[in-house]
C-alpha cells in the first residue's frame, strides 16, 4: 500500500473538500490523518462525522490566521503532506469581508509556509488554487498559462497566496504547489454557492408542490454566468496526484524514489483541474428542476426574468446577487493533468445535478 504510515495533515476538514480529503486518505492509505478544525461556538461536523471515532484520524485544533498555532501542528505533528483546503471560499462574501479573506486565504498560506519550512522541510504541501484567479479571461478554454487577472478581493486573495507558494518553492526548495481548480460540487456544499441553492430551493419547492402550499420562490443573480462544474469527489484524486506528481510523469523517472524532494522541487508542475465543458447558471435551474420532475419557462428578461412551472413563479431575480465584478465566464483545459498525471474526471454535469437535486429532495 502506498503512502503507509505517513503524517498528513488536512485543513478545512470540516468544509467540502477537506472533508472528501479526509476520507479518501483513510480507505486508500494506512497513514495517521490529521484534520484542522478551528474553534466555532457552534461546531459543525456533519461533513466528518463518518470518520470521527476511526483510528487513524485525529482532530488537531488550529486557526490558519493564528501562526502560533499552524508552527505548534507542525512541529508536533512533523507531516509528510499538508493538504490546505481551509479558505475563506465565498467569493461574493469576498467584498464584504476583504481583510479577512486576505488573512486566512493570503497570511494564513504564508503561516503554513512559514511553518513547513521550520519544521519539516520535506512535506509536500498543497495550497488551494482557483480559476478565479483568471477573472476576465483573455482566451478560452483557459490552461495553466492563462495570466492573473482578478476581479474579487477572494481572487485576489489567491493570486497572491500564489506567489508566495512560488516563492517559498523556488527560495527554500520546498514541494509546495498551487492547483487551478475550477467549481467543485457536490451534497456537501454550502448553501452560500449556486448549485447548492438551487438544489435546496427546487427540493423545497417541489414539496410546497406536493403538499400544495404557498412558497417563496427562488431568488438568484447572474443567470447567464458560465461555470464549468465538476464533482469535488473528482478533484481529490486530482490534488492528490498532483502532490504526488512524479509517480505519474515520466520525465521524473529518476526522482521517483521520492529521496531528493528539494531538488525535485524546482521541477514540480502546478496543474488545472476541470470538466472541460460549462454551462450557464440558467441551465443549472433547468436541470435541477427536471430531475425533480418539473420543466417550466423563461418569462420577461432582465431584472424583470422569472422561470414558470405550472403557472407560478419559481425563480426571479434579485439584483442583490450579482455582483460588483463578475467573471462572467470560465472554461478549463485540463489536458495537461490529463496527460501527465493520468487525471480524468469520471461523474458528468448531469449526474452531478441528479446527486444534489436527490439529495436534498430526501432530506427537506
Ligand atoms: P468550504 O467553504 O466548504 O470549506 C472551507 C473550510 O475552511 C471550512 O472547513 C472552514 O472551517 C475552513 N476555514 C475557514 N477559515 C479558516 C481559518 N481561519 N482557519 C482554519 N480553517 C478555516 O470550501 P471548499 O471545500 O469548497 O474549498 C476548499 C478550498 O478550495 C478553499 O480555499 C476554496 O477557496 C478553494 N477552492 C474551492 C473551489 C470549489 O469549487 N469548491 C474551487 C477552487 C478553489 P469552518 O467550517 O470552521 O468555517
Ligand atoms: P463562484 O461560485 O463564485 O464561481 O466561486 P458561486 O456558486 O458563488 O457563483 C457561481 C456563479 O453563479 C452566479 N450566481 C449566484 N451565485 C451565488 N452564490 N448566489 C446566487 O444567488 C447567484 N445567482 C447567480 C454568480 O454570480 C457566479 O457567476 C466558487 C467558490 O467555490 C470559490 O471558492 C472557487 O474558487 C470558485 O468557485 C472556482
Amino acid at each position: 500500500m502506498l503512502n503507509k504510515n505517513k503524517n498528513i495533515v488536512v485543513t478545512g476538514t470540516t468544509g467540502q473538500d477537506g472533508s472528501y480529503m479526509v476520507e479518501y486518505l483513510l480507505e486508500n492509505f494506512e497513514s495517521r490523518v490529521f484534520g484542522l478544525v478551528r474553534r466555532n461556538s457552534n461546531p459543525n461536523y456533519s461533513n466528518i462525522k463518518v470518520v470521527l471515532g476511526h483510528s487513524n484520524f485525529e482532530l488537531a485544533y488550529g486557526d490558519l490566521t493564528d501562526s502560533h498555532s499552524i508552527e505548534n501542528i507542525v512541529r508536533r505533528i512533523k507531516p509528510d503532506y499538508f493538504i490546505n483546503f481551509a479558505g475563506q471560499s465565498d467569493v461574493h462574501l469576498s467584498w464584504e469581508i476583504p481583510q479577512s479573506t486576505w488573512e486566512i486565504n493570503t497570511t494564513g498560506v504564508m503561516n503554513v509556509l512559514e511553518a513547513v519550512r521550520k519544521h519539516a522541510h520535506l512535506c509536500r504541501t498543497y495550497n488551494a488554487g482557483s480559476s478565479e484567479e483568471w477573472g476576465d479571461v483573455i482566451y478560452s478554454p483557459q490552461d495553466e498559462q492563462h495570466p492573473p487577472r482578478a476581479r474579487s478581493p477572494y481572487a485576489a486573495s489567491k493570486v497572491a497566496a500564489r506567489q508566495l507558494v512560488k516563492s517559498y518553492r523556488e527560495s527554500y526548495k520546498l514541494y509546495v504547489i498551487q492547483g487551478t481548480l475550477f467549481n467543485h460540487e457536490s451534497i456537501r456544499r454550502s448553501p452560500a454557492f449556486v448549485t447548492r441553492k438551487i438544489t435546496l430551493g427546487v427540493a423545497k419547492i417541489s414539496k410546497a408542490f406536493k403538499e400544495n402550499k404557498d412558497f417563496e420562490p427562488l431568488e438568484l443573480g447572474n443567470l447567464d454566468s458560465l461555470r464549468d462544474w465538476s464533482h469535488a469527489k473528482d478533484f481529490i484524486d486530482g490534488v492528490w496526484r498532483m502532490v504526488n506528481q512524479e509517480k505519474y510523469r515520466s520525465d521524473l523517472g529518476e526522482y521517483k524514489n521520492e529521496t531528493n524532494l528539494t531538488i525535485l522541487s524546482p521541477m514540480l508542475r502546478e496543474y488545472v483541474l476541470s470538466s472541460g465543458e460549462n454551462h450557464t447558471v440558467r441551465e443549472f435551474v433547468e436541470k435541477a428542476f427536471k430531475v425533480a420532475g418539473y420543466e417550466g419557462v423563461w418569462i420577461n428578461g432582465g431584472l424583470d426574468e422569472e422561470y414558470i412551472i405550472n403557472g407560478q413563479n419559481v425563480v426571479k431575480i434579485n439584483p442583490r446577487f450579482y455582483r460588483p465584478a463578475e467573471v462572467s465566464t470560465l472554461l478549463g483545459n485540463s489536458t495537461k493533468a490529463r496527460i501527465e498525471l493520468g487525471w480524468e474526471p469520471k461523474i458528468t454535469f448531469d449526474q452531478l445535478v441528479k446527486e444534489m437535486v436527490e439529495s436534498d429532495l430526501c432530506t427537506s
